[in-house]
């Protein structure tokens, strides 16, 4: 039976061959991990839209790509927290990359690293001519802190378009969720319009956000 969107087409990736349907805009349905960049001069030549993500170590930014991939653990989970010290590039759809940032606001990371991560993600975000924007992701537990803001004025300052997006909603009971995301908003700048209340965990509001990442790079 032909297929109903598009036509698969197969591409060579890590792993063997990968279908995916051309054409289809508004799902995942192929991802493969692509190179990891540890110095500016190493960012490839990348001629798709890419969307990055950003956030304090542990936050969730691996375990909210691998629920928006659909892969189990394509994108590395650390179980030792700052331990992602590179840029990574997936491809998605054959459409454009996502790109696991380094998590920034590890107390212990000695002060080298973070000037390391200063130059690196910083050199990517103002470089990059491709970028679309950046998944800024918070917990709902807790309060942006000053690292958080910066990280959004910065953005802003850059123009660089931003998704505010609140993970571990799961963490956080029903009716409590309200209030948390209004103390949150309230501690954000202005320029932040929306807030995404996802759960990397459960998978609840990761769908919508799909769909505004799609449209940015469709
Ligand atoms: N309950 C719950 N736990 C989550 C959720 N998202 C991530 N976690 C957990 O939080 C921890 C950190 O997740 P990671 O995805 O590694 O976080 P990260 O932001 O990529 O961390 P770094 O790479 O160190 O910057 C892991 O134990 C995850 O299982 C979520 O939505 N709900
Ligand atoms: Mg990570």
């Amino acid at each position: 039976m032909p297929p109903k969107k598009g036509h698969d087409k197969s591409v060579k990736g890590r792993g063997g061959n990968v279908s995916i349907r051309q054409g289809d805009r508004s799902s995942v349905v192929s991802s493969q991990f692509v190179t990891s960049v540890f110095e500016l001069n190493q960012l490839p030549e990348i001629e798709l839209p890419e969307v990055a993500f950003a956030g304090r170590s542990n936050v969730g930014k691996s375990s909210l790509m691998n629920r928006i991939l659909n892969r189990k653990n394509l994108v590395k989970v650390s179980s030792r927290p700052g331990f992602t010290q590179s840029l990574n590039f997936f491809l998605v759809n054959s459409l454009f990359y996502m790109v696991d940032l380094p998590g920034y606001g590890f107390a212990r990371a000695p002060k080298q690293v973070i000037r390391k991560w200063h130059r690196l993600v910083e050199g990517y975000l103002e470089q990059s001519r491709n970028l679309r924007g950046v998944v800024c992701i918070l917990d709902i537990r807790r309060r942006p802190d000053p690292m958080d803001i910066d990280l959004l004025n910065y953005l802003n300052a850059i123009n660089r378009r931003v998704w505010v997006v609140v993970n571990k909603a799961d963490k956080v009971s029903q009716p409590k969720r309200k209030a948390r995301r209004k103390e949150i908003a309230e501690a954000l700048p202005g320029f932040v319009e929306k807030l995404w209340l996802v759960s990397a965990r459960t998978g609840e509001g990761v769908p919508q956000l799909v769909n505004s990442l799609m449209e940015e790079v469709g």
